[in-house]
Order: C-alpha cells, then structure tokens, then sequence
C-alpha cells in the first residue's frame, strides 16, 4: 500500500536552478550551465520553507486561543501543518464511555483545513488524559475500551488526518522497558493491537509511535523504542512513523547523535517525524542543529514546534522555547530555523505527502478557559512564589509557578511546599527538584536563577493526583 500516492512537487530551488540556467542559455551567455546559486528569493515563512524539500512545519494548535487574531495570524502565516494540543485525546474525545465528542477537535481540524493545512492526528492510546471511565477499567474490559476508541475517533476523520500517533508515551524512563499503566497491564501486546485497529480504521493514515526523551540514542528509553519498531517491521506490524516529541531542556539536552537516532530510525522503514518540539532558554544553534539533523535525513518529513508565542508554550514564557516570544515577534531561533530550511538541498527531499483534506461538516463551538487558581506565600528572604493551576485531567494537573524578586535582586532561589494528598511530580521544568514524599523543594535552574528587583521568573510541572494550591515558600539564595 502507497499512502504517498500523489506527485512529487519538485522541490522549488531544484526548479529555480532549472529556469536560470534556461534564462541564461536563451540570452546567449552560457550554453551549458550548472550553477549551483540559489534560485531566486528564500522563502519568508517556516511552511513555505520546509515546502522547497517537500517537508512540512507545524504548530500545536489550542482551540482556547483561536480567538486571539495575533495568535491566528502567526500560525496562519508560517505553519502548514497542525496538531491539536489537547483537543483530539481520549478526554476531550470520549468523555463518557461509547459517547464520542469531537467539537473540540473539529475546532482545530476546521481551523487547519480552512486555512490549507494538515493534521496530525494527536493521540489515541495514552496512560495520561484518560477520561475516569477509562482509568478505572482494566484487563478485557480495557483492552475492549480502547480499540473501541481507536475505531470511534479514527473513523471521525477517516481520510482526514495526515498521521496519527496511535500510542503515546508507552515506555518508561529508566530502563528501556514499558511504562507501567492500566493500558500496559492488559498485556504487552496492546501496542501492537492499537496499530493493527488503527490500520484497519484508517488505512490513509500514517501510523506512529510517540515518545518523548527518545531523542538522544545513548539512552535506554531510545533503544527500547527503536528494538520495539524493529520487531513491528519484522512482524508486519503497522507502523509507519516514529515521533520524535523532541522536548529539549537542561536534564534532557540536545545531543549531538540526534541525526543518528533519527537516520536509524529511518533506516528500519519508518517515516520520521519531530512532533512536539520545544527547547528551553530558545537556542537558536540548537534550533538550526535541530532542523539540520531533519533535512539530513530524507525520511525526517516534518517538524512541529509545540505552540506558537513563548506565552502559548505548556512550559511557561520565560522558558522561551517556542520561535516567537510573547508579543508576537520573531526570535532569534526563528530567523536560523528559517535560514537552515531555505539552505535544504533538494537530494534529501522526503517522499511526497497526500494533499490537505477536506473538512467535516461539524461547527464549532467555543471551549471554556481553563481557570487559574492562584495560591500565594509569604515574603521572606526578599522573595515570594505564587502556584496557579494552568490545566487538570482526571488523575492529573498542570501546574505553573511564578517566583518573584522584592525590593532587591536574587541571585538565586529555592521554592518549597507540602502535598496535602496524595500528588506527585511527573514531569519539571524550570527549575530542579529534590525532596521526598509530600515535601517538595524546586530550585532554580542555572539560566533563572537571577532576578532583578521586582522582576519574576516561572518554573511549571505536571503532576499526579487532584490539582492542587499549597501554600509555598521562597527563599533567596
Ligand atoms: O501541551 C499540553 C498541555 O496543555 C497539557 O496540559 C498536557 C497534559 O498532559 O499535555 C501537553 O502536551 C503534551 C503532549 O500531549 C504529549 N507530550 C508531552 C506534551 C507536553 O506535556
């Protein structure tokens, strides 16, 4: 089966090299030519960019600010290929079980088709964001439950979506073995049963795994991922891509083997594609290292960054990990991301892709705001910390701290609390925890640890348990 069945579109600077040296032979200055200048003008926007090698470049779209015309402007203008942050998983789809709900998702599905994008499809098999029903199911029942639920949203958008991630997040950290969860307990077949319902559901689709912390290849978690690709292909298991979520921060860094995690990847006969990538402190050098490690490698097809402003980022702004800062201008990392894209040569043009899909008939309809729930501390040491709730799912929460200087500088910070239940930190950035049970104790990361007077920095997690404000503490370095 060909699911890259359309035409390739020439790449456009292999074009302009073509129509010069036509121009110039018809003037009678050369006859035979082979310059190999750039042809004509570089393109101004990401997608446009990444079209000459006939890559895409994408965004993470939330419906919550598709009222914002600065927000919509941008991604409009520089993006071509959309993934729904949060609308199209199991929550938001089947809230209640064999009751599919796909406002959400048709939000952004229509957003993206109207304006000529694709989608990718984001995700249908994960531990984390799994409605109530779901996560107090288990065995048979479960395993049931999510094949029904691979079949109810995939058929939604059937011939819609350029690639799914059908499973999301499956393995665990440490050791390059599976994650533990409700889904993995059904039997460590359930990945692969996920994959061969996807196939039959959506035979247009692309099909991928997605994991983040797979990007450096001297990791365990990387070889697990890239063993269970190899073994998919060797059974004919269906799988056709492999996502690399790339979530680049200080204790999971940028590594220079990246391009050999992604061409080896790719050498198994899989698509690869950069799904979710974001890089603290916004590094335009690792921007660039990062788009040329894709364009190295003709089946790296595309790269999405996981939002659109700093402000838009799950990691908070002044983590600046996005390629616009908060007010809507181009970074740094903007311009050497759009500079590496123009500089792709043609040889390592990905396969073609099918062309944008048409969109359901569903209308929209608006999505509440996620409300903050602030909580504050004390001003001691010359420093105070404020804990706001940014997002809460079943079982989860996302939450965003924002440490603040008083009358005088820091030089650095340490912001502690208690649990009142029973959470538990996931994932951390921003900043470095320690601390055991319900005591938690985050300090600033070498890059935040300085704060003018009066100026404020922001640290965000995601966490197990029900959402929660306790009070914090901050104390000055
Ligand atoms: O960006 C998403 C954020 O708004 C949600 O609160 C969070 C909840 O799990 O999920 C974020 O997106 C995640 C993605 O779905 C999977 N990989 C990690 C992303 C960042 O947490």
């Amino acid at each position: 089966m060909d699911r890259n069945a359309t035409p390739s579109d020439r790449p456009r600077r292999l074009r302009g090299r073509v129509l010069l040296a036509g121009a110039l032979g018809a003037l009678g200055v050369i006859s035979a030519v082979t310059v190999s200048v750039p042809a004509g003008a570089a393109e101004s926007t990401l997608g446009a960019a990444a079209a000459q090698s006939g890559r895409y470049f994408g965004t993470a779209i939330s419906t919550s600010r598709l009222g914002d015309s600065q927000y919509t402007t941008i991604a409009n203008r520089e993006f071509n290929m959309v993934t729904a942050e949060n609308e199209m998983k199991i929550d938001a789809t089947e809230p209640n079980q064999n009751q599919f709900n796909f406002t959400q998702g048709d939000r952004v599905y229509n957003w993206a088709v109207q304006n000529g994008k694709r989608v990718r499809g984001h995700t249908l098999a994960w531990h984390n964001q799994q409605p109530n029903w779901m996560r107090n199911l288990s065995g048979s029942a479960l395993r049931q439950a999510m094949i029904n639920h691979i079949n109810g949203v995939m058929s939604h958008y059937k011939g819609k979506i350029y690639a799914w991630d059908v499973v999301n997040e499956a393995f665990d950290d440490g050791n390059g073995g599976r994650r533990d969860s409700n889904l993995q307990r059904t039997g460590n077949d359930w990945i692969e049963v996920a994959f061969r319902t996807a196939r039959a559901a959506d035979p247009d689709a692309k099909l991928c795994y997605n994991d983040y912390n797979i990007d450096n290849w001297s990791w365990a978690k990387t070889q697990g991922v890239y063993n269970m690709v190899r073994d998919f292909k060797s059974r004919g298991v269906p799988i056709d891509c492999v996502g690399l979520q790339s979530h680049f921060n200080s204790q999971s860094a940028y590594n220079s083997n990246y391009r050999t995690t992604i061409s080896s990847f790719a050498a198994l006969g899989v698509d690869v594609q950069i799904t979710e990538l974001d890089i603290q402190g916004g590094s335009a050098q690792t921007y660039a290292n990062v788009v040329n490690d894709c364009l190295a490698v003709p089946r790296c097809t595309g790269i999405t960054v996981w939002g659109v402003r700093d402000s838009d980022s799950w990691l908070g702004a002044s983590t600046s990990p996005l390629l616009f800062d908060s007010n809507g201008n181009k970074k740094a990392a903007y311009t050497s991301v759009l500079n590496a894209l123009n500089a792709a040569t043609p040889n390592t043009s990905p396969s073609p892709t099918p062309p944008v899909s048409p969109s359901p008939n569903t209308s929209p309809s608006p999505t509440p705001p996620v409300s903050p729930s602030p909580g504050t501390s004390p001003l001691p040491g010359g420093c105070s910390a404020t804990i706001r709730t940014v997002n809460s799912w079943p079982g989860g929460f996302q939450s965003e701290v924002t440490v603040q200087a008083g009358s005088s500088s820091v030089s650095g910070w340490t912001v502690n609390w208690s649990w009142s239940g029973s959470q538990s930190i996931t994932q951390l950035w921003g900043g470095l925890t320690s601390g055991s049970g319900s005591s938690v104790t985050v300090r600033n990361e070498s890059w935040n640890g300085s704060i003018a007077a009066g100026a404020s920095t922001t640290f965000g997690f995601t966490a197990n348990g029900s959402a929660a404000t306790p009070t914090l503490t901050c104390t000055r370095a």
